[in-house]
């Protein structure tokens, strides 16, 4: 039997109650799920894990996310650790225009592509040099700071090209953006300068002025030491 055609259309759906964000506030990976939580409008509490006392390998939380590491979201019970798992998971649910994690092949394997970058080279270059700067860790940062620069590089260039939209995936934003924003845009505090990378200041000016963009708090460390 064929359905009604108002039952046939795909109505936004909306959290039940706000969805519980594990988190901790100088993350990255933390903030790209707050981020995309605020562009898509939606309630949300935030619970701080507090990683220097080691909270996120305590039980409490090991039964949360087995890989003891934030961010990690409870959406009335259904529980997500991973950031970019967490991106897919509310673009997929709750952004009803499809917009922030396109369907089409071509898009969605770019998509894919950025977060994939942003799982590697970007997790591992300037998040791991702030964290050194940030924690006062006692590792040589050399090697990430220079997987910064060939990243940053390697975007300039790919930003630069005429075929290369506003965004990572072409010319609209995506969760590829919202993923591989908050460690760049804070690349300075580990150290990397954006100073020689115009293209991707441009891009990050871009992300910074979406409706409802909301930063990530500024550490004064590295070269943004006082
Ligand atoms: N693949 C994970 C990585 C998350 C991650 O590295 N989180 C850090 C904070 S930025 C963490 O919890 N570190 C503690 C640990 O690994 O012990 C994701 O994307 O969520």
């Amino acid at each position: 039997m064929t359905r009604p055609v108002e039952a046939q259309v795909q109505r936004p759906v909306y959290p039940a109650r706000p969805i519980r964000l594990y988190r901790h506030a100088l993350s990255g990976h933390c903030h790209r799920v707050e981020l995309m939580l605020h562009l898509l409008d939606l309630p949300y509490e935030t619970i701080d894990i507090d990683l220097v006392a080691g909270e996120h390998k305590q039980p409490a939380y090991l039964a949360i996310n087995l890989f003891g590491q934030v961010p990690a979201i409870d959406d009335d019970g259904v529980v997500i650790a991973d950031s970019n798992a967490i991106l897919t998971y509310l673009a997929t649910r709750y952004d009803a225009s499809g917009a922030w994690l396109p369907r089409d092949a071509l898009t969605a394997a770019k998509v894919q592509r950025w977060l994939s970058v942003a799982a590697g080279d970007v997790a591992f270059g300037p998040a791991a040099a702030r964290i050194v700067v940030l924690f006062n860790r006692a590792v040589d940062p050399t090697a990430m700071i220079e997987r910064a620069k060939t990243l940053l590089s390697t975007m300039e260039t790919y930003l630069s090209t005429p075929q290369a939209g506003a965004f990572l995936a072409g010319d609209a934003p995506t969760i590829a953006d919202v993923a591989c924003y908050a460690y760049l845009a804070h690349a300075p505090e580990g150290n990397v300068s954006l100073a020689p990378y115009p293209a991707v200041r441009a891009w990050l000016g871009r992300v910074a002025a979406l409706p409802r963009f909301i930063p990530m708090a500024s550490s004064a460390c590295g070269l943004n030491a006082a």
